[in-house]
């Protein structure tokens, strides 16, 4: 049974792969009517299962399947995606929990606790920066500073999440009671090369890196690229190029240490005018806080000494922090003892990923499988997983809900 269960969370993850704000690729940022559209199916895969379902006011789908007793167990990811996306990252474990809840009502029972499936509205944080929307809302940890906050076509988050029908002032009402869960628990791509190098169909997660999103700007004086002589320029462009190699230079000096500049901003970006201003994202994660801290206060310093030296102004402004966290012993053990039962090693591994597990740690202890992908790609369209995998993870979760059981 789970072999088909695959087959068709499989089907599902390339159902919703279809639905994207590009023609050509998979890009389904927060709050949009891609995002809609994903959920509006999600929904009906999650009333077919036997849930009752409902849609919070910052977009999280919530199915939930009634036990025979008190507490409930929150399943999940999210449905948003990155731009030009694998079609695994989030929806996988999103669709992997309705198929053990499916599994539990195609044979009539019911556990002692309830089940809840939450498809979060958006733990990339594409639109607006800010990662871990939905599990905040969820978690009653959202900001409402973020409303104000603008995507790149100047759309306000409070616009945006109106427009699809939520009301941004009842969020915070939206905070789920912590009182009565019992955990949560997240199936996802690992998003790594090393169960596929280990030739392992899952894992367990031990923890999850700490992460900070900064930008840094650099401001110049833009000038004629045809009259203004190299030694009296003050180009912003040349100067972020020298840190982000500088970055670059810096993680590789630091075992475990990984750091991206993803996005470069450059204006006003005419070919013939000298570069007055740019601005780099900084994505910097290392699984020891400390770590990651000073390598952020060393990247700052290399900043500060590039723009000395090239005279042009610099400022930094921090998106976001998110700690690194361990997760649940018992609950990764449940896990574990699950995986043996299979027959397979359960190999525990760090995730350099971020979840809405780091959200929800907040208020209730956490797990997480990890998924096999091919060549530990993702955050591309090559991402992909075996149906064979994906049948391991759901009797993985089908019998680690049995032993929550007992
Ligand atoms: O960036 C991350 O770690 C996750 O995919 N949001
Ligand atoms: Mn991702
Ligand atoms: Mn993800």
């Amino acid at each position: 049974m789970m072999n088909m269960l695959a087959q068709v969370v499989m089907e599902r993850c390339d159902l919703l792969a279809s639905i994207s704000e590009e023609p050509d690729r998979l890009t389904r940022r927060f709050a949009t009517d891609a995002m809609r559209r994903a959920n509006e199916l999600a929904a009906a895969w999650m009333r077919d299962a036997g849930m009752a379902v409902r849609q919070d006011n910052i977009g999280n789908l919530i199915g939930r399947y009634y036990g025979s007793g008190a507490g409930t167990l929150v399943l999940g990811s999210h449905l948003d995606t990155v731009r030009d996306a694998g079609r695994y990252d989030g929806p996988l474990g999103v669709m992997v929990a309705i198929a053990c809840v499916q599994a539990l009502q195609d044979q009539g029972k019911q556990l002692p606790f309830a089940i809840e499936v939450v498809a979060f509205a958006d733990e990339e944080g594409l639109r607006y920066g800010t990662s871990y929307l939905g599990s905040k809302a969820y978690t009653g940890t959202f900001d409402p500073a973020y409303l104000n906050l603008c995507d790149a076509d100047g759309i306000s988050m409070r616009e945006a999440i109106s427009a699809a029908g939520g009301d941004p002032d009842a969020i915070p009402l939206d905070k789920r009671n912590r009182d009565d869960l019992l955990g949560y628990c997240e199936v996802h791509i690992e998003q790594g090369p090393v169960l596929e190098a280990q030739g392992l169909p899952g894992g367990v997660v031990s923890a999850i890196a700490g992460q900070t999103r900064a930008t840094i700007t650099f401001r110049g004086e833009a000038g004629h690229a045809g009259t203004v002589p190299m030694s009296m320029r003050r180009d912003a462009l040349t100067a972020a190029a020298e840190f982000v190699l500088a970055v670059e230079e810096t993680a590789r000096a630091e075992p475990g240490l990984v750091a991206t500049v993803g996005q470069l901003a450059v204006q006003p970006g005419a070919s013939n005018v000298i570069p007055g201003e740019t601005t780099v994202s900084l994505d910097l994660r290392h699984a020891e806080d400390a770590i990651r801290e000073r390598a952020l206060a060393l990247v700052y310093d290399k900043a500060e000494e590039i723009a000395a030296k090239r005279g042009v102004s610099l400022t930094h402004r921090l998106i976001q922090e998110n700690s690194a966290m361990r997760c649940d012993p018992h609950l990764t053990t449940l896990f574990a003892e699950a995986i043996v039962s299979l027959g397979h090693e359960p190999l525990h591994l760090v995730s350099g990923a971020g979840h809405d597990a780091v959200t929800m740690s907040q208020i209730t202890p956490i797990a997480m499988l990890f998924v096999r992908c091919k060549g530990g790609v993702s955050h591309n369209p090559a991402e992909s997983v075996e149906v064979e995998d994906v049948a391991v993870a759901i009797e993985v979760l089908s019998r680690f809900l049995r032993q929550m059981s007992k």
